[in-house]
C-alpha cells in the first residue's frame, strides 16, 4: 500500500481516504438492509423498529442518546437497528445447544460465534463432571443462589450491572445489595464515564451533563472532544446538522478524521439523499495526539487571557466568574505559565491551529463542549473534564440556554441507573428512604467499583458475583489475569439475553439466567409491562416491548433479581418482591418516594413525549459543590497520559471501537467508516511505521510497555498504515484489552486508560 494515507495535521477537507461518502447516506440505508438480510431476526422486527424511540414504543438498546418529542419518520439509525435485530434473534441456544459443547470446547469459539446461537431459553446450571451447562429449574436456581448468598459475608458479594436493565429492575437490584448488607454495585459507567461521575459532581456538583436538546437549538459553537458521533450515536448526528444548518460552528479533536464528524447526508431527506451536497459537521478539525487535549484547551485559555489582556473587562464573564466560581487565579496563573512549545507537543498541533480554535471560541455567545471516551478513558482524564469546565467557565458557558457541558453516555441506560441507586457509594442511595421506606439499615461501608471488585478478586476476596447482562471478562483491562482468576469464585450468576466469553468461566458453582430484552413483549400478573430509562440528556422514557418472547421460560430482569433477592433475604413485609413483580408501576412508585425532586409523578409522566427531564442543579447555577460554587482547576500537567515510561519505541495504544460492534458484541468484521475490514490490526502512521523498523502488511505483537512484573502481550496484528499522529497506534477493543494493565486507571474515578495504554511494537 505504497498510496497508503499520510498524516496531515493542515488537512481541512471534507475527505477522509477511507471512506469518500458522508455517514448517514446510501451506505447506512445499505447498512440496514443488509443486517435484515443477513439476520434471523424475527418478522416482527420492522414493527418494533417503526416504534423505536417513539412515545409507547420501544427505546434503543444501543446508545443513550435523546429521543426527541417530534420524532423523525424513522427515529433509529444503522446502529440502533442493528442492536435491535441482535435481540430479535429467532435462533435459539437451547438445551441441546448446551448438551452437545462442553465449556472448554465452547472457549475456543470466537466471541461472535458464541452470541450467534441465538437467544438463551432456559435456566441453566454449570455441571463441573461434565463440564456443560444443564438445564435447572427457576425455583431450584433462587433457592440455591439465595442459600448461598445467604452464608456468605455480604462484603464478598459483587453485584455488577452493564448499562442496559430498566430504571425497576435496576432500583431492585441495588435496593438488593443494601438489604443484603453491601454496596459492591460496580457498573460499566466503571470503564466508561466514571470520570464524568465522580469528576463533574466535584466541579460543578453534578455527575452529568448539563445540557438538553433545547440547548442545541440556541448554541453557536460546538467544541467535539473524542466522541464518535457516526457510529456511536448516529442520531445525534440530526441535531448537530440542524445546528450547523442554523449557523453554528462545529469544532473537533480527535487523533482520527472520523467520518461522521465530517460530513452527513441525513437518509430522511430524499433532497440530501439525491441532489444536495452532503452537509459538513466540522467546520475545523485538529487530530489531536491521544492525551493532548490539556495542552489544546490550555492554549486555547491561553489566547482568550490574550484576548482579555487586550480589551480588559470585554472577555471574560467577570460577573460569572466572581459570583459563581472559586480558584480562577490560581488556574489561571498555570495555565499563563504554560509554554507554547509544550502544548504544541503534547497537542501534536501548532500554536496557530489552537489559536484558530479559540477563535471560534470568541466568536461565540452560545458554547457546547461534548466528549467521550476520548476524554474519559486516560489517565489524568480528571484534567482533560477541568480544562473543559475551566474553557466554558471563563465565558460563562454553563448553566445558561444554549451553552454547556455534554457527555455522550453510552448505554442506553447506563446514566439511569445510577440515577437511582446503582452505584458503590452510600451517596447514590439515601439511607433515610431506605430506613423509611423499607425499615432497612443500608450498610455504611462504601462499596467495590470496576476496578476495585477486580483488584479484590484477584486477591481472592471476591465470593460471588452476580452480572446483571454486560460481559466483563471481555470488558475488563488485564484480560488474562482476570479471566484466570474468575473461576477462583463460590457462585456465579450471569443475567443474560445470549452467551458471551463471561458465561464460560463459571465459579465453583455457576448460573446462566434467560432474561427477557427490552424488545420483548413483558406481562406480568396478566398485564403488558413497561420499563424506563433516562439518556444522556436526563430525560425519561418509558419503553414497551411487543415481540414474543424467546421461550416461555425467559423471565424478566425484574422478575429474576427479584426472585434471587426473596430466596437471599430474611422475611420483611416491607420488601414486596412478589408485588413488585406483578406490577411494575409500584416499583416506579418507589423510584419516586426515593427521589423525589427527580421523579415526583413518575408513572404520569411516563411516556411524554421527549421524556421527562429530572432537572440538574448546575444547569440552574446551584453548585453542589464542596465549596458552594463551580471550581476551577489548575492544570498540573499538560497531558491526560500520566507518567509514561521512557523510549523512544514505546507509543501510546488508543482502543477503539468499529462501526460493526456494540462493546463486546461483534455484529460484523468491517469498520466501513474507517474503510477497514480486519480487527486483527494496529493502525499507525505511514512515518511511523518506518521509523520503527516495520512494514505494511507485517504481523507484529504489541507488549504493555508497564513494567510492573506483568507479562501482556497481544500477537497476529497486522500493520496497517493509517492516517494518525505519531507516537500513537490504535486497534480494536476487546481483542487488545489483555494491553492494558488494570492499575493504569483514572486517578479520582479508577476508569480504565483504555485509550492510553503505553505499548511497544514487537514483530512476529
Ligand atoms: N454502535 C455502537 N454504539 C455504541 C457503542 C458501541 O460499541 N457501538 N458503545 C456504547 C458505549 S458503552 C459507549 S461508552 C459509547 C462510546 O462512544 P465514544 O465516546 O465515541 O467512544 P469510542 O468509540 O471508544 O471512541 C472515542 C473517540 O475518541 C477518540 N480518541 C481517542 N483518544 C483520544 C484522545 O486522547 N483525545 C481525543 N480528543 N480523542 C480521542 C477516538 O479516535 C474515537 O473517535 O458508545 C455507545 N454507543
Ligand atoms: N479496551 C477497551 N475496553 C473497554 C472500552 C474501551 O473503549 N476500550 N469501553 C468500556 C466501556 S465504555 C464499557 S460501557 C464496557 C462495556 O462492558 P459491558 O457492559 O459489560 O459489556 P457489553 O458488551 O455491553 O455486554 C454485552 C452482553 O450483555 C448481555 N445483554 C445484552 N442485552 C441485555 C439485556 O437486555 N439484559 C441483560 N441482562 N443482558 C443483556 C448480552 O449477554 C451481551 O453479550 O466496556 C469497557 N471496556
Ligand atoms: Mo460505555
Amino acid at each position: 500500500m505504497s498510496d497508503s494515507p499520510r498524516h496531515d495535521p493542515t488537512r481541512q477537507d471534507d475527505d477522509t481516504p477511507y471512506y469518500d461518502h458522508p455517514t448517514g447516506g446510501w451506505g447506512s440505508l445499505e447498512g440496514v438492509t443488509k443486517i435484515f438480510g443477513a439476520s434471523r431476526s424475527s418478522p416482527a422486527a420492522m414493527k418494533v423498529l417503526a416504534r423505536q424511540n417513539k412515545p409507547g414504543g420501544m427505546m434503543c438498546t444501543s446508545c443513550a442518546w435523546a429521543k426527541p418529542a417530534k420524532p423523525h419518520t424513522f427515529e433509529f439509525c444503522e446502529n440502533g437497528a442493528k442492536a435491535t435485530l441482535w435481540e430479535m434473534d429467532r435462533r435459539r441456544a437451547g438445551r441441546d445447544f448446551f448438551a452437545s459443547h462442553t465449556l472448554s470446547e465452547l472457549k475456543a469459539w470466537n466471541d461472535r460465534d458464541l452470541e450467534q446461537q441465538g437467544r438463551l431459553t432456559e435456566p441453566l446450571r454449570y455441571d463441573a463432571a461434565s463440564d456443560r451447562y444443564l438445564p435447572v429449574g427457576w425455583d431450584e436456581a433462587f433457592a440455591d443462589i439465595g442459600g448461598r448468598l445467604k452464608a456468605m459475608d455480604p462484603k464478598e458479594a459483587v453485584f455488577y450491572s452493564s448499562g442496559h436493565a430498566g430504571l425497576e429492575a435496576s432500583y431492585l437490584y441495588a435496593l438488593f445489595a443494601r438489604a443484603m448488607g453491601h454496596q459492591n454495585l460496580p457498573q460499566s459507567s466503571n470503564m466508561c464515564h466514571e470520570t464524568t461521575s465522580v469528576n463533574l459532581l466535584k466541579f460543578i456538583g453534578t455527575p452529568v451533563g448539563t445540557c438538553t436538546l433545547e440547548d442545541f437549538d440556541h448554541c453557536d459553537a460546538i467544541f467535539f472532544f473524542g466522541q464518535n458521533t457516526g457510529t456511536n450515536s448516529p442520531r445525534f448526528l440530526h441535531t448537530l446538522k440542524d445546528a450547523v444548518d442554523r449557523g453554528c460552528r462545529i469544532v473537533t479533536f480527535n487523533p482520527i478524521r472520523e467520518r461522521g464528524l465530517i460530513s452527513f447526508a441525513d437518509p430522511q431527506n430524499p433532497a440530501q439523499m439525491t441532489v444536495a451536497k452532503p452537509t459538513r459537521i466540522s467546520e475545523k478539525y485538529f487530530q489531536v495526539r491521544p492525551g493532548g487535549d490539556v495542552a489544546v484547551m490550555a492554549g486555547m485559555i491561553k489566547c482568550v487571557l490574550a484576548a482579555e489582556d487586550a480589551a480588559p473587562g470585554t472577555v471574560l464573564d467577570h460577573d460569572f466568574i466572581a459570583e459563581h466560581t472559586t480558584g480562577v487565579e490560581a488556574a489561571m496563573d498555570a495555565i499563563r505559565a504554560a509554554d507554547w512549545g509544550e502544548i504544541e507537543r503534547h497537542s501534536g498541533l501548532t500554536r496557530a491551529m489552537i489559536e484558530d480554535a479559540a477563535e471560534v471560541y470568541l466568536s461565540a455567545k452560545n458554547v457546547i463542549g461534548i466528549y467521550g471516551m476520548g476524554l474519559t478513558q486516560h489517565v489524568d482524564g480528571w484534567l482533560n473534564l477541568g480544562m473543559l469546565c475551566n474553557l466554558l467557565m471563563l465565558r460563562g458557558h454553563i448553566g445558561r440556554l444554549g451553552a454547556g457541558i455534554s457527555p455522550v453516555r453510552g448505554h442506553s441506560n447506563v446514566q439511569g441507573q445510577r440515577t437511582i441507586g446503582v452505584g458503590e457509594k452510600s451517596s447514590h442511595m439515601p439511607a433515610d428512604k431506605l430506613r423509611e421506606l423499607f425499615g432497612i439499615e443500608p450498610p455504611t461501608e462504601e462499596g467495590m467499583n470496576a476496578v476495585h471488585a477486580s483488584e479484590a478478586l484477584l486477591e481472592g476476596r471476591v465470593k460471588a458475583l452476580i452480572s446483571l447482562g454486560g460481559n466483563l471478562v471481555r470488558a475488563l483491562p488485564d484480560r488474562e489475569r482476570m479471566e484466570a482468576a474468575w473461576p477462583t469464585m463460590d457462585l456465579t450468576v450471569n443475567i443474560a439475553t445470549k452467551l458471551n466469553r463471561s458465561h464460560l468461566v463459571p465459579g465453583k458453582v455457576g448460573y446462566l439466567l434467560p432474561c427477557l430484552g427490552r424488545t420483548d413483549e413483558d406481562i406480568q400478573g396478566g398485564t403488558a409491562q413497561a420499563v424506563s430509562m433516562e439518556d444522556s440528556l436526563s430525560h425519561i422514557y418509558g419503553s414497551v416491548g411487543r415481540a414474543d418472547p424467546p421461550s416461555e421460560q425467559v423471565k424478566s430482569e425484574v422478575a429474576i433479581v427479584a426472585g434471587i433477592a426473596a430466596a437471599t433475604l430474611p422475611p420483611n413485609p416491607r420488601l414486596k418482591w412478589r408485588e413488585w413483580t406483578a406490577d411494575y408501576g409500584l416499583v416506579r412508585d418507589l423510584i419516586a418516594a426515593t427521589f423525589p425532586d427527580q421523579f415526583a409523578r413518575f408513572n404520569e409522566r411516563l411516556f411524554e413525549p421527549g421524556g421527562f427531564y429530572r432537572g440538574n442543579p448546575a444547569r440552574e447555577r446551584e453548585w453542589k459543590t464542596e465549596s458552594g460554587k463551580a471550581e476551577f482547576t489548575t492544570p498540573t500537567t499538560l497531558s491526560s497520559l500520566g507518567e509514561t515510561p521512557e523510549g523512544a519505541e514505546v507509543v501510546t495504544l488508543v482502543t477503539l471501537r468499529s462501526n460493526d460492534q456494540f462493546n463486546t458484541t461483534i455484529y460484523g468484521l468491517s469498520d466501513r467508516l474507517r474503510g477497514l475490514n480486519d480487527r486483527q490490526v494496529v493502525l499507525i502512521n505511514h512515518d511511523e511505521i518506518a521509523r520503527l523498523g516495520l512494514q505494511e502488511g507485517q504481523t507484529v505483537t504489541l507488549v504493555s510497555a508497564v513494567s510492573d512484573g506483568v507479562d501482556r502481550r497481544v500477537g497476529g496484528l497486522k500493520v496497517t498504515a493509517y492516517d494518525l499522529p505519531p507516537l500513537c497506534v490504535a486497534g480494536y477493543y476487546p481483542e487488545l484489552n489483555p494491553l492494558v494493565p488494570l492499575s493504569y486507571h483514572e486517578k479520582n474515578s479508577q476508569t480504565p486508560a483504555y485509550k492510553g495504554a503505553p505499548v511497544r511494537i514487537v514483530a512476529d
